[in-house]
């Protein structure tokens, strides 16, 4: 399938070269009746060839599409996604009927001159009031989805976790039952204590550093990244949620997990997408695909960046709450 876009690529690069060699030698010659009618046809032509990959790509292409979000933040995304889609889409379809419909109805002609028309208040004001109000919806609510994710200080009592990346992996903390991290600084790293906490700080006692993230269905989860080297982005697709890993200082947001992974296991989409999956993996004698929500780096961080991932599991409450109270505190495990 590559091979063949490569084909395509150097075939298209081909004859746009020899086209413009032709352009360059008609200098001297005028379009007659007979090229304009051919060009005009041709605008037809691609503009049907146009359609139907639109729609095969819509349709086709869906397979690659992430299930419903998993968080509820997540869900305004997903509408914002796809009112701009919609939009942008349905706008975009009339526009190219009407650039090739009449780029074939007004070809050049013998007969015909062209109609000198110099402007149009209304039509003007039309074009740019339309945009601007579709816009200011469309920012509006998307600056409020950004505080809704970004600005945790209304929030009652959020469980705090520390993702920290370094090259080429990530760990992760949780602030334990104070809820509150003890200070971190690359100076400390020593030993197992690979996220360099401070532990002279009393806040870091009870921390609880993991490698695999629990999170419990319904509560809100307030993250705080860290990087040790250089940046990494935490990517939580399924979630909807990314954000820049910068050396040197705390970047921070939230949201709130709607299924247990066990819960989005039997979703119907979830199904059809791991079946797909496992198709492929049987014929090449793989073994199959379980689905899990994943952290992964997003951000090209070096030679082994596509190897950065944690796996994150989200449970019912109770059964969160039993896993914490499992997990070491950092006092006891570092000495
Ligand atoms: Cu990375």
């Amino acid at each position: 399938m590559l091979a063949l876009f490569y084909i395509f690529i150097g075939v298209a690069i081909g004859v746009s070269f020899w086209q413009v060699t032709r352009i360059l030698n008609f200098r001297s010659s005028i379009a007659n009746d007979k090229d304009n009618k051919t060009q005009g046809k041709n605008a037809l032509y691609f503009m049907v060839f146009l359609y139907v990959m639109m729609v095969y790509c819509l349709i086709a292409m869906n397979v690659i599409m992430l299930p419903e979000s998993a968080s509820y933040e997540g869900e305004h995304d997903d509408n914002l996604f796809s009112i701009t889609f919609w939009l942008i889409g349905v706008v975009q379809f009339i526009m190219q009927f009407l650039i090739f419909f009449f780029t074939y109805k007004y070809k050049g002609s013998k007969d015909r001159k062209a109609k000198f028309y110099a402007d149009s208040h209304k039509l003007e004001f039309i074009w740019t009031v339309t945009p601007a109000i579709v816009l200011v919806v469309l920012i509006g609510y998307g600056l409020w989805q950004w505080n809704n994710v970004m600005d945790l200080s209304g929030e009652d009592d959020p469980i705090v976790i520390e993702v920290y990346s370094q090259q080429f992996r990530w760990d992760a903390r949780y602030a334990g039952e104070d809820n509150t991290l003890g200070l971190g600084n690359v100076n400390y790293i020593k030993g197992i204590n690979t996220m360099g906490v401070d532990m002279s700080d009393k806040n870091a006692q009870d921390d609880v550093q993991v490698t695999e993230l629990y999170l419990p269905k319904g509560r809100k989860i307030h993250f705080k990244f860290r990087s040790q080297d250089v940046l990494h982005s935490a990517y939580m697709p399924h979630f909807r949620a990314q954000m820049n890993c910068v050396p040197g200082m705390v970047t921070e947001f939230g949201f709130t997990p709607k299924y247990t992974t066990e819960e989005m296991r039997q979703q119907p989409e979830v199904i059809e997408k791991t079946l797909g999956i496992n198709k492929v993996r049987r014929a090449k004698g793989e073994d199959p695909y379980i689905f899990d929500y994943l952290l992964l780096c997003n951000k090209i961080c070096g030679a082994s960046h596509y190897n950065m991932q944690m796996k994150i599991t989200v449970v019912e409450p109770d059964e969160y709450e039993k896993w914490i109270a499992e997990q070491p505190t950092l006092a006891s495990v570092v000495k």
